[in-house]
Order: structure tokens, then C-alpha cells, then sequence
């Protein structure tokens, strides 16, 4: 069933399910590492409600609240009126490693390991420069977008939706996208055309976009006051009003091991080991590091040249591994100095957001042969 779901979006056998409907997948950590761009069928998907399957001549993007002019464009208008633009970007969920502090204590919600993040290549018209033709006045905080699918787990069901400050809105790096790794946007990532806020949690990158508010306050949509919200221990997840914790905007520093497979068993002796880092808004990767000996000693793995500010950075080290039971840590720093945290349990939050403990893989090594 799993299976058949994940082929019916055009995603190939080694995305992890979560769930069927709404669809939600996880891509394999394995093919994550294989490439600085993640295939359209490689790439994770996280959905609320079911997919809507939007005719894209019929489509229209209305741009409103706030504004000298409202628009309302077609997906020929977006195209013809606007500059093209390409930006390499990684979209991560703020539910990114999630399984590791549900094993700290309980969290509803899926069980993310790392791999709900991928990076695409996507293309579209900037959103400033949408919001320059309709003319934002002074005043406007926010950036507000909105989106038909229905997400029941809103109580009541409501439209995705989420919103932005205007200053990252202006950013030349934020886009209305119809492209992805130069090919039409697949229905299941929103097309015709979605959100894409690189630096920022995925949420706020919202897809199948129709609706685009300039105004005072952030969104009242249930995505942006109740859920994606941090909030503090000893809370009921379920049952805390909007405007409770706090909103998650920019991502927080964060690596994953990608390979070895986590409980692999292999040869002692030098091993490749790769994963990424990334941190949020528009902080680089300073540097990962990398301990055989529980956080003692480190040393410094090689980093790829990300493909742009807003990609994520792969990395790779070649460890000797003793024989027996390894753990294998891996850190990252980002160019503002900050670094991940330990440990998760001091991490924990009532839904699961933010996982940016240390990454940790636990591997039996062989003796070498011979
Ligand atoms: N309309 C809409 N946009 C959405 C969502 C959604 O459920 N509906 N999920 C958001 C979340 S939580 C994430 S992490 C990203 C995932 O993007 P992807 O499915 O293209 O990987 O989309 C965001 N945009
Ligand atoms: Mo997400």
C-alpha cells in the first residue's frame, strides 16, 4: 500500500513511507549523499492533507491586503511578466530528526529521521519582485500565503497556510516557483507553483500558493499560530492555543551522518563516511567535526562547496576504524559560531521540533582480513 502510494507520486522505492494519506516520505539517506541535488523522486515529501490537483490554466495567485494594487496572475502572467530566476536550495521540516527525541519521551507526529530535507534546483519569479508590482505600503510586517489543500489535523479543518517577515519576503532568494531541477513542479511538491523560503523551515515554503497577504501581523492560519510553534516541556501539544511557544522561522544549525548505515556491521580499517550540514537563514557552514571517542577528541571532515548560500553542505572524512563497537559523532559550526548541541534530551519539546543534537551512528567494525 505503502509502495503503491509512493509510486502514484512519482517517487521511487527508496523513499521511506510515513504515512499514505496524506502522503508523507522520507528520502533514503543513501541516495541523499549521492548527489548535491536531490531528484524529484528522491526527494521528501511532507503534506497535511490530501494533494489538490490544480489545472494550471485555471490557477490564479491573488496578491492582496496591504498593497497599492492587487494582482491577480495567471501562471502565464507570473511567467511573462516576471524575471526567471534559479536558486539552489535545501528545504528541511522542522520535524528533521524527530525519532530522536521520541526515544527522550513520547511525541505524537511522524518519526522523522534525518532525511526530511533534500535540495532542489528550483525555479520562479522572485517574490519581491511580485510584491514591487503590487506595491507593499509601510506598515506591512508580514508576508502571508495560503493554499486549498485541507489539513483535518486543524481543529476545524483549515487551508494550509503560514507567513513571513517582510523583510526575508524581499529577499532576493525567496521565490514563486514553477520549476524544479528544470522540469514543471510535480503536483505532490505543489504545483503550479509554491513558496519557496530557502533558511527557513519547510513550512513556511508553502506549496500549491493561491492566495499572497501583505499585512500588519503574521498569519492567524493554524500553521503559523499553533502548529510549528516550540514549545516548553509539560505542555499538551494537542490542546495549547495559538500563540503559544514560539514561531519557527529560521532553521538551526544541523548535520547528519548519512553514511555508513546506522547498526552497519563493516571491516575495521579506513571508511568512507559523508552526510551534510546546514544552517538556517543565510548562515554558511563554518566547519563539522568528527569523533571516534565520544566528543573528546575531534577531527575535521572535508567540506564540499555548497551549490549556493541557501544549499546545504556535504561532507566527507575518511576514518580508521578500530575493531569492536564504534560510535562515530559528527558537529557542525555555522559562520555565526553557533554549534550543535550535545546532547537531546535537554532538546526535548512536546511536538518534536529542532533535532539538532549531535548526529551519532553506532557501527561493529570486523577484524580486517587478513
Ligand atoms: N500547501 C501546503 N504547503 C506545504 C505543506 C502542506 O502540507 N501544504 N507542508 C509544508 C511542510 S511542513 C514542509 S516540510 C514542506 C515540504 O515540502 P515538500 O513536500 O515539497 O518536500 O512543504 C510545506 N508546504
Ligand atoms: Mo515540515
Amino acid at each position: 500500500m505503502a509502495e503503491r502510494t509512493a509510486t502514484m507520486w512519482g517517487k521511487s522505492h527508496d523513499v521511506t513511507v510515513h504515512q499514505s494519506d496524506p502522503f508523507n516520505a522520507e528520502s533514503s539517506l543513501a541516495v541523499l549523499v549521492q548527489e548535491p541535488v536531490t531528484s524529484a523522486e528522491d526527494f521528501y515529501v511532507r503534506n497535511h492533507g490530501p494533494v489538490p490537483e490544480l489545472d494550471p490554466r485555471l490557477w490564479r495567485l491573488s496578491v492582496e491586503g496591504m498593497v497599492e494594487r492587487s494582482l491577480e496572475l495567471s501562471l502565464e502572467d507570473l511567467q511573462n511578466r516576471f524575471e526567471h530566476h534559479d536558486v539552489a536550495a535545501t528545504l528541511q521540516c522542522a520535524g528533521n530528526r524527530r525519532s530522536g527525541l521520541a526515544k527522550v519521551h513520547d511525541i505524537p507526529g511522524h518519526p522523522w529521521g534525518p532525511g526530511a530535507t533534500s535540495t532542489a534546483t528550483w525555479t520562479g519569479a522572485r517574490l519581491a519582485d511580485v510584491l514591487a508590482a503590487a506595491g507593499a505600503e509601510s506598515g506591512a510586517h508580514h508576508v502571508a500565503f495560503e493554499a486549498p489543500d485541507i489539513a483535518p489535523e486543524a481543529m476545524p479543518p483549515e487551508r494550509f497556510g503560514a507567513s513571513i517577515p517582510i523583510a526575508k519576503a524581499l529577499g532576493n532568494e525567496v521565490l514563486l516557483a514553477w520549476g524544479m531541477n528544470g522540469h514543471p513542479l510535480p503536483a505532490v511538491h505543489g504545483a503550479p507553483v509554491r513558496v519557496v523560503v530557502p533558511g527557513y523551515i519547510g513550512a513556511r515554503s508553502v506549496k500549491w500558493v493561491e492566495r499572497i497577504s501583505v499585512q500588519e501581523r503574521p498569519s492567524q492560519n493554524f500553521f503559523q499560530s499553533t502548529a510549528y510553534r516550540l514549545l516548553p516541556p509539560g505542555i499538551d501539544p494537542y490542546n495549547a492555543p495559538p500563540g503559544d511557544g514560539l514561531a519557527l522561522g529560521p532553521l538551526a544549525v544541523n548535520s547528519a551522518i548519512l553514511t555508513p548505515d546506522d547498526g552497519a556491521v563493516l571491516p575495521a580499517g579506513p571508511t568512507a563516511v559523508t552526510g551534510y550540514a546546514l544552517s538556517g537563514d543565510d548562515r554558511g557552514i563554518a566547519r563539522v567535526d568528527i569523533s571516534l571517542d565520544g566528543g573528546r577528541s575531534w577531527q575535521q571532515a572535508d567540506l564540499d562547496e555548497p551549490l549556493s548560500p541557501w544549499s546545504w553542505t556535504p561532507w566527507r572524512i575518511t576514518l580508521d576504524l578500530p575493531p569492536g563497537d564504534v560510535e562515530i559523532i559528527a558537529r557542525a559550526w555555522d559562520t555565526s559560531a553557533a554549534v550543535q548541541p550535545e546532547h537531546e534530551a535537554p532538546l526535548w519539546n512536546p511536538k518534536g521540533y529542532f533535532n539538532n543534537a549531535w548526529s551519532r551512528i553506532n557501527l561493529t567494525t570486523t577484524d580486517r582480513p587478513g
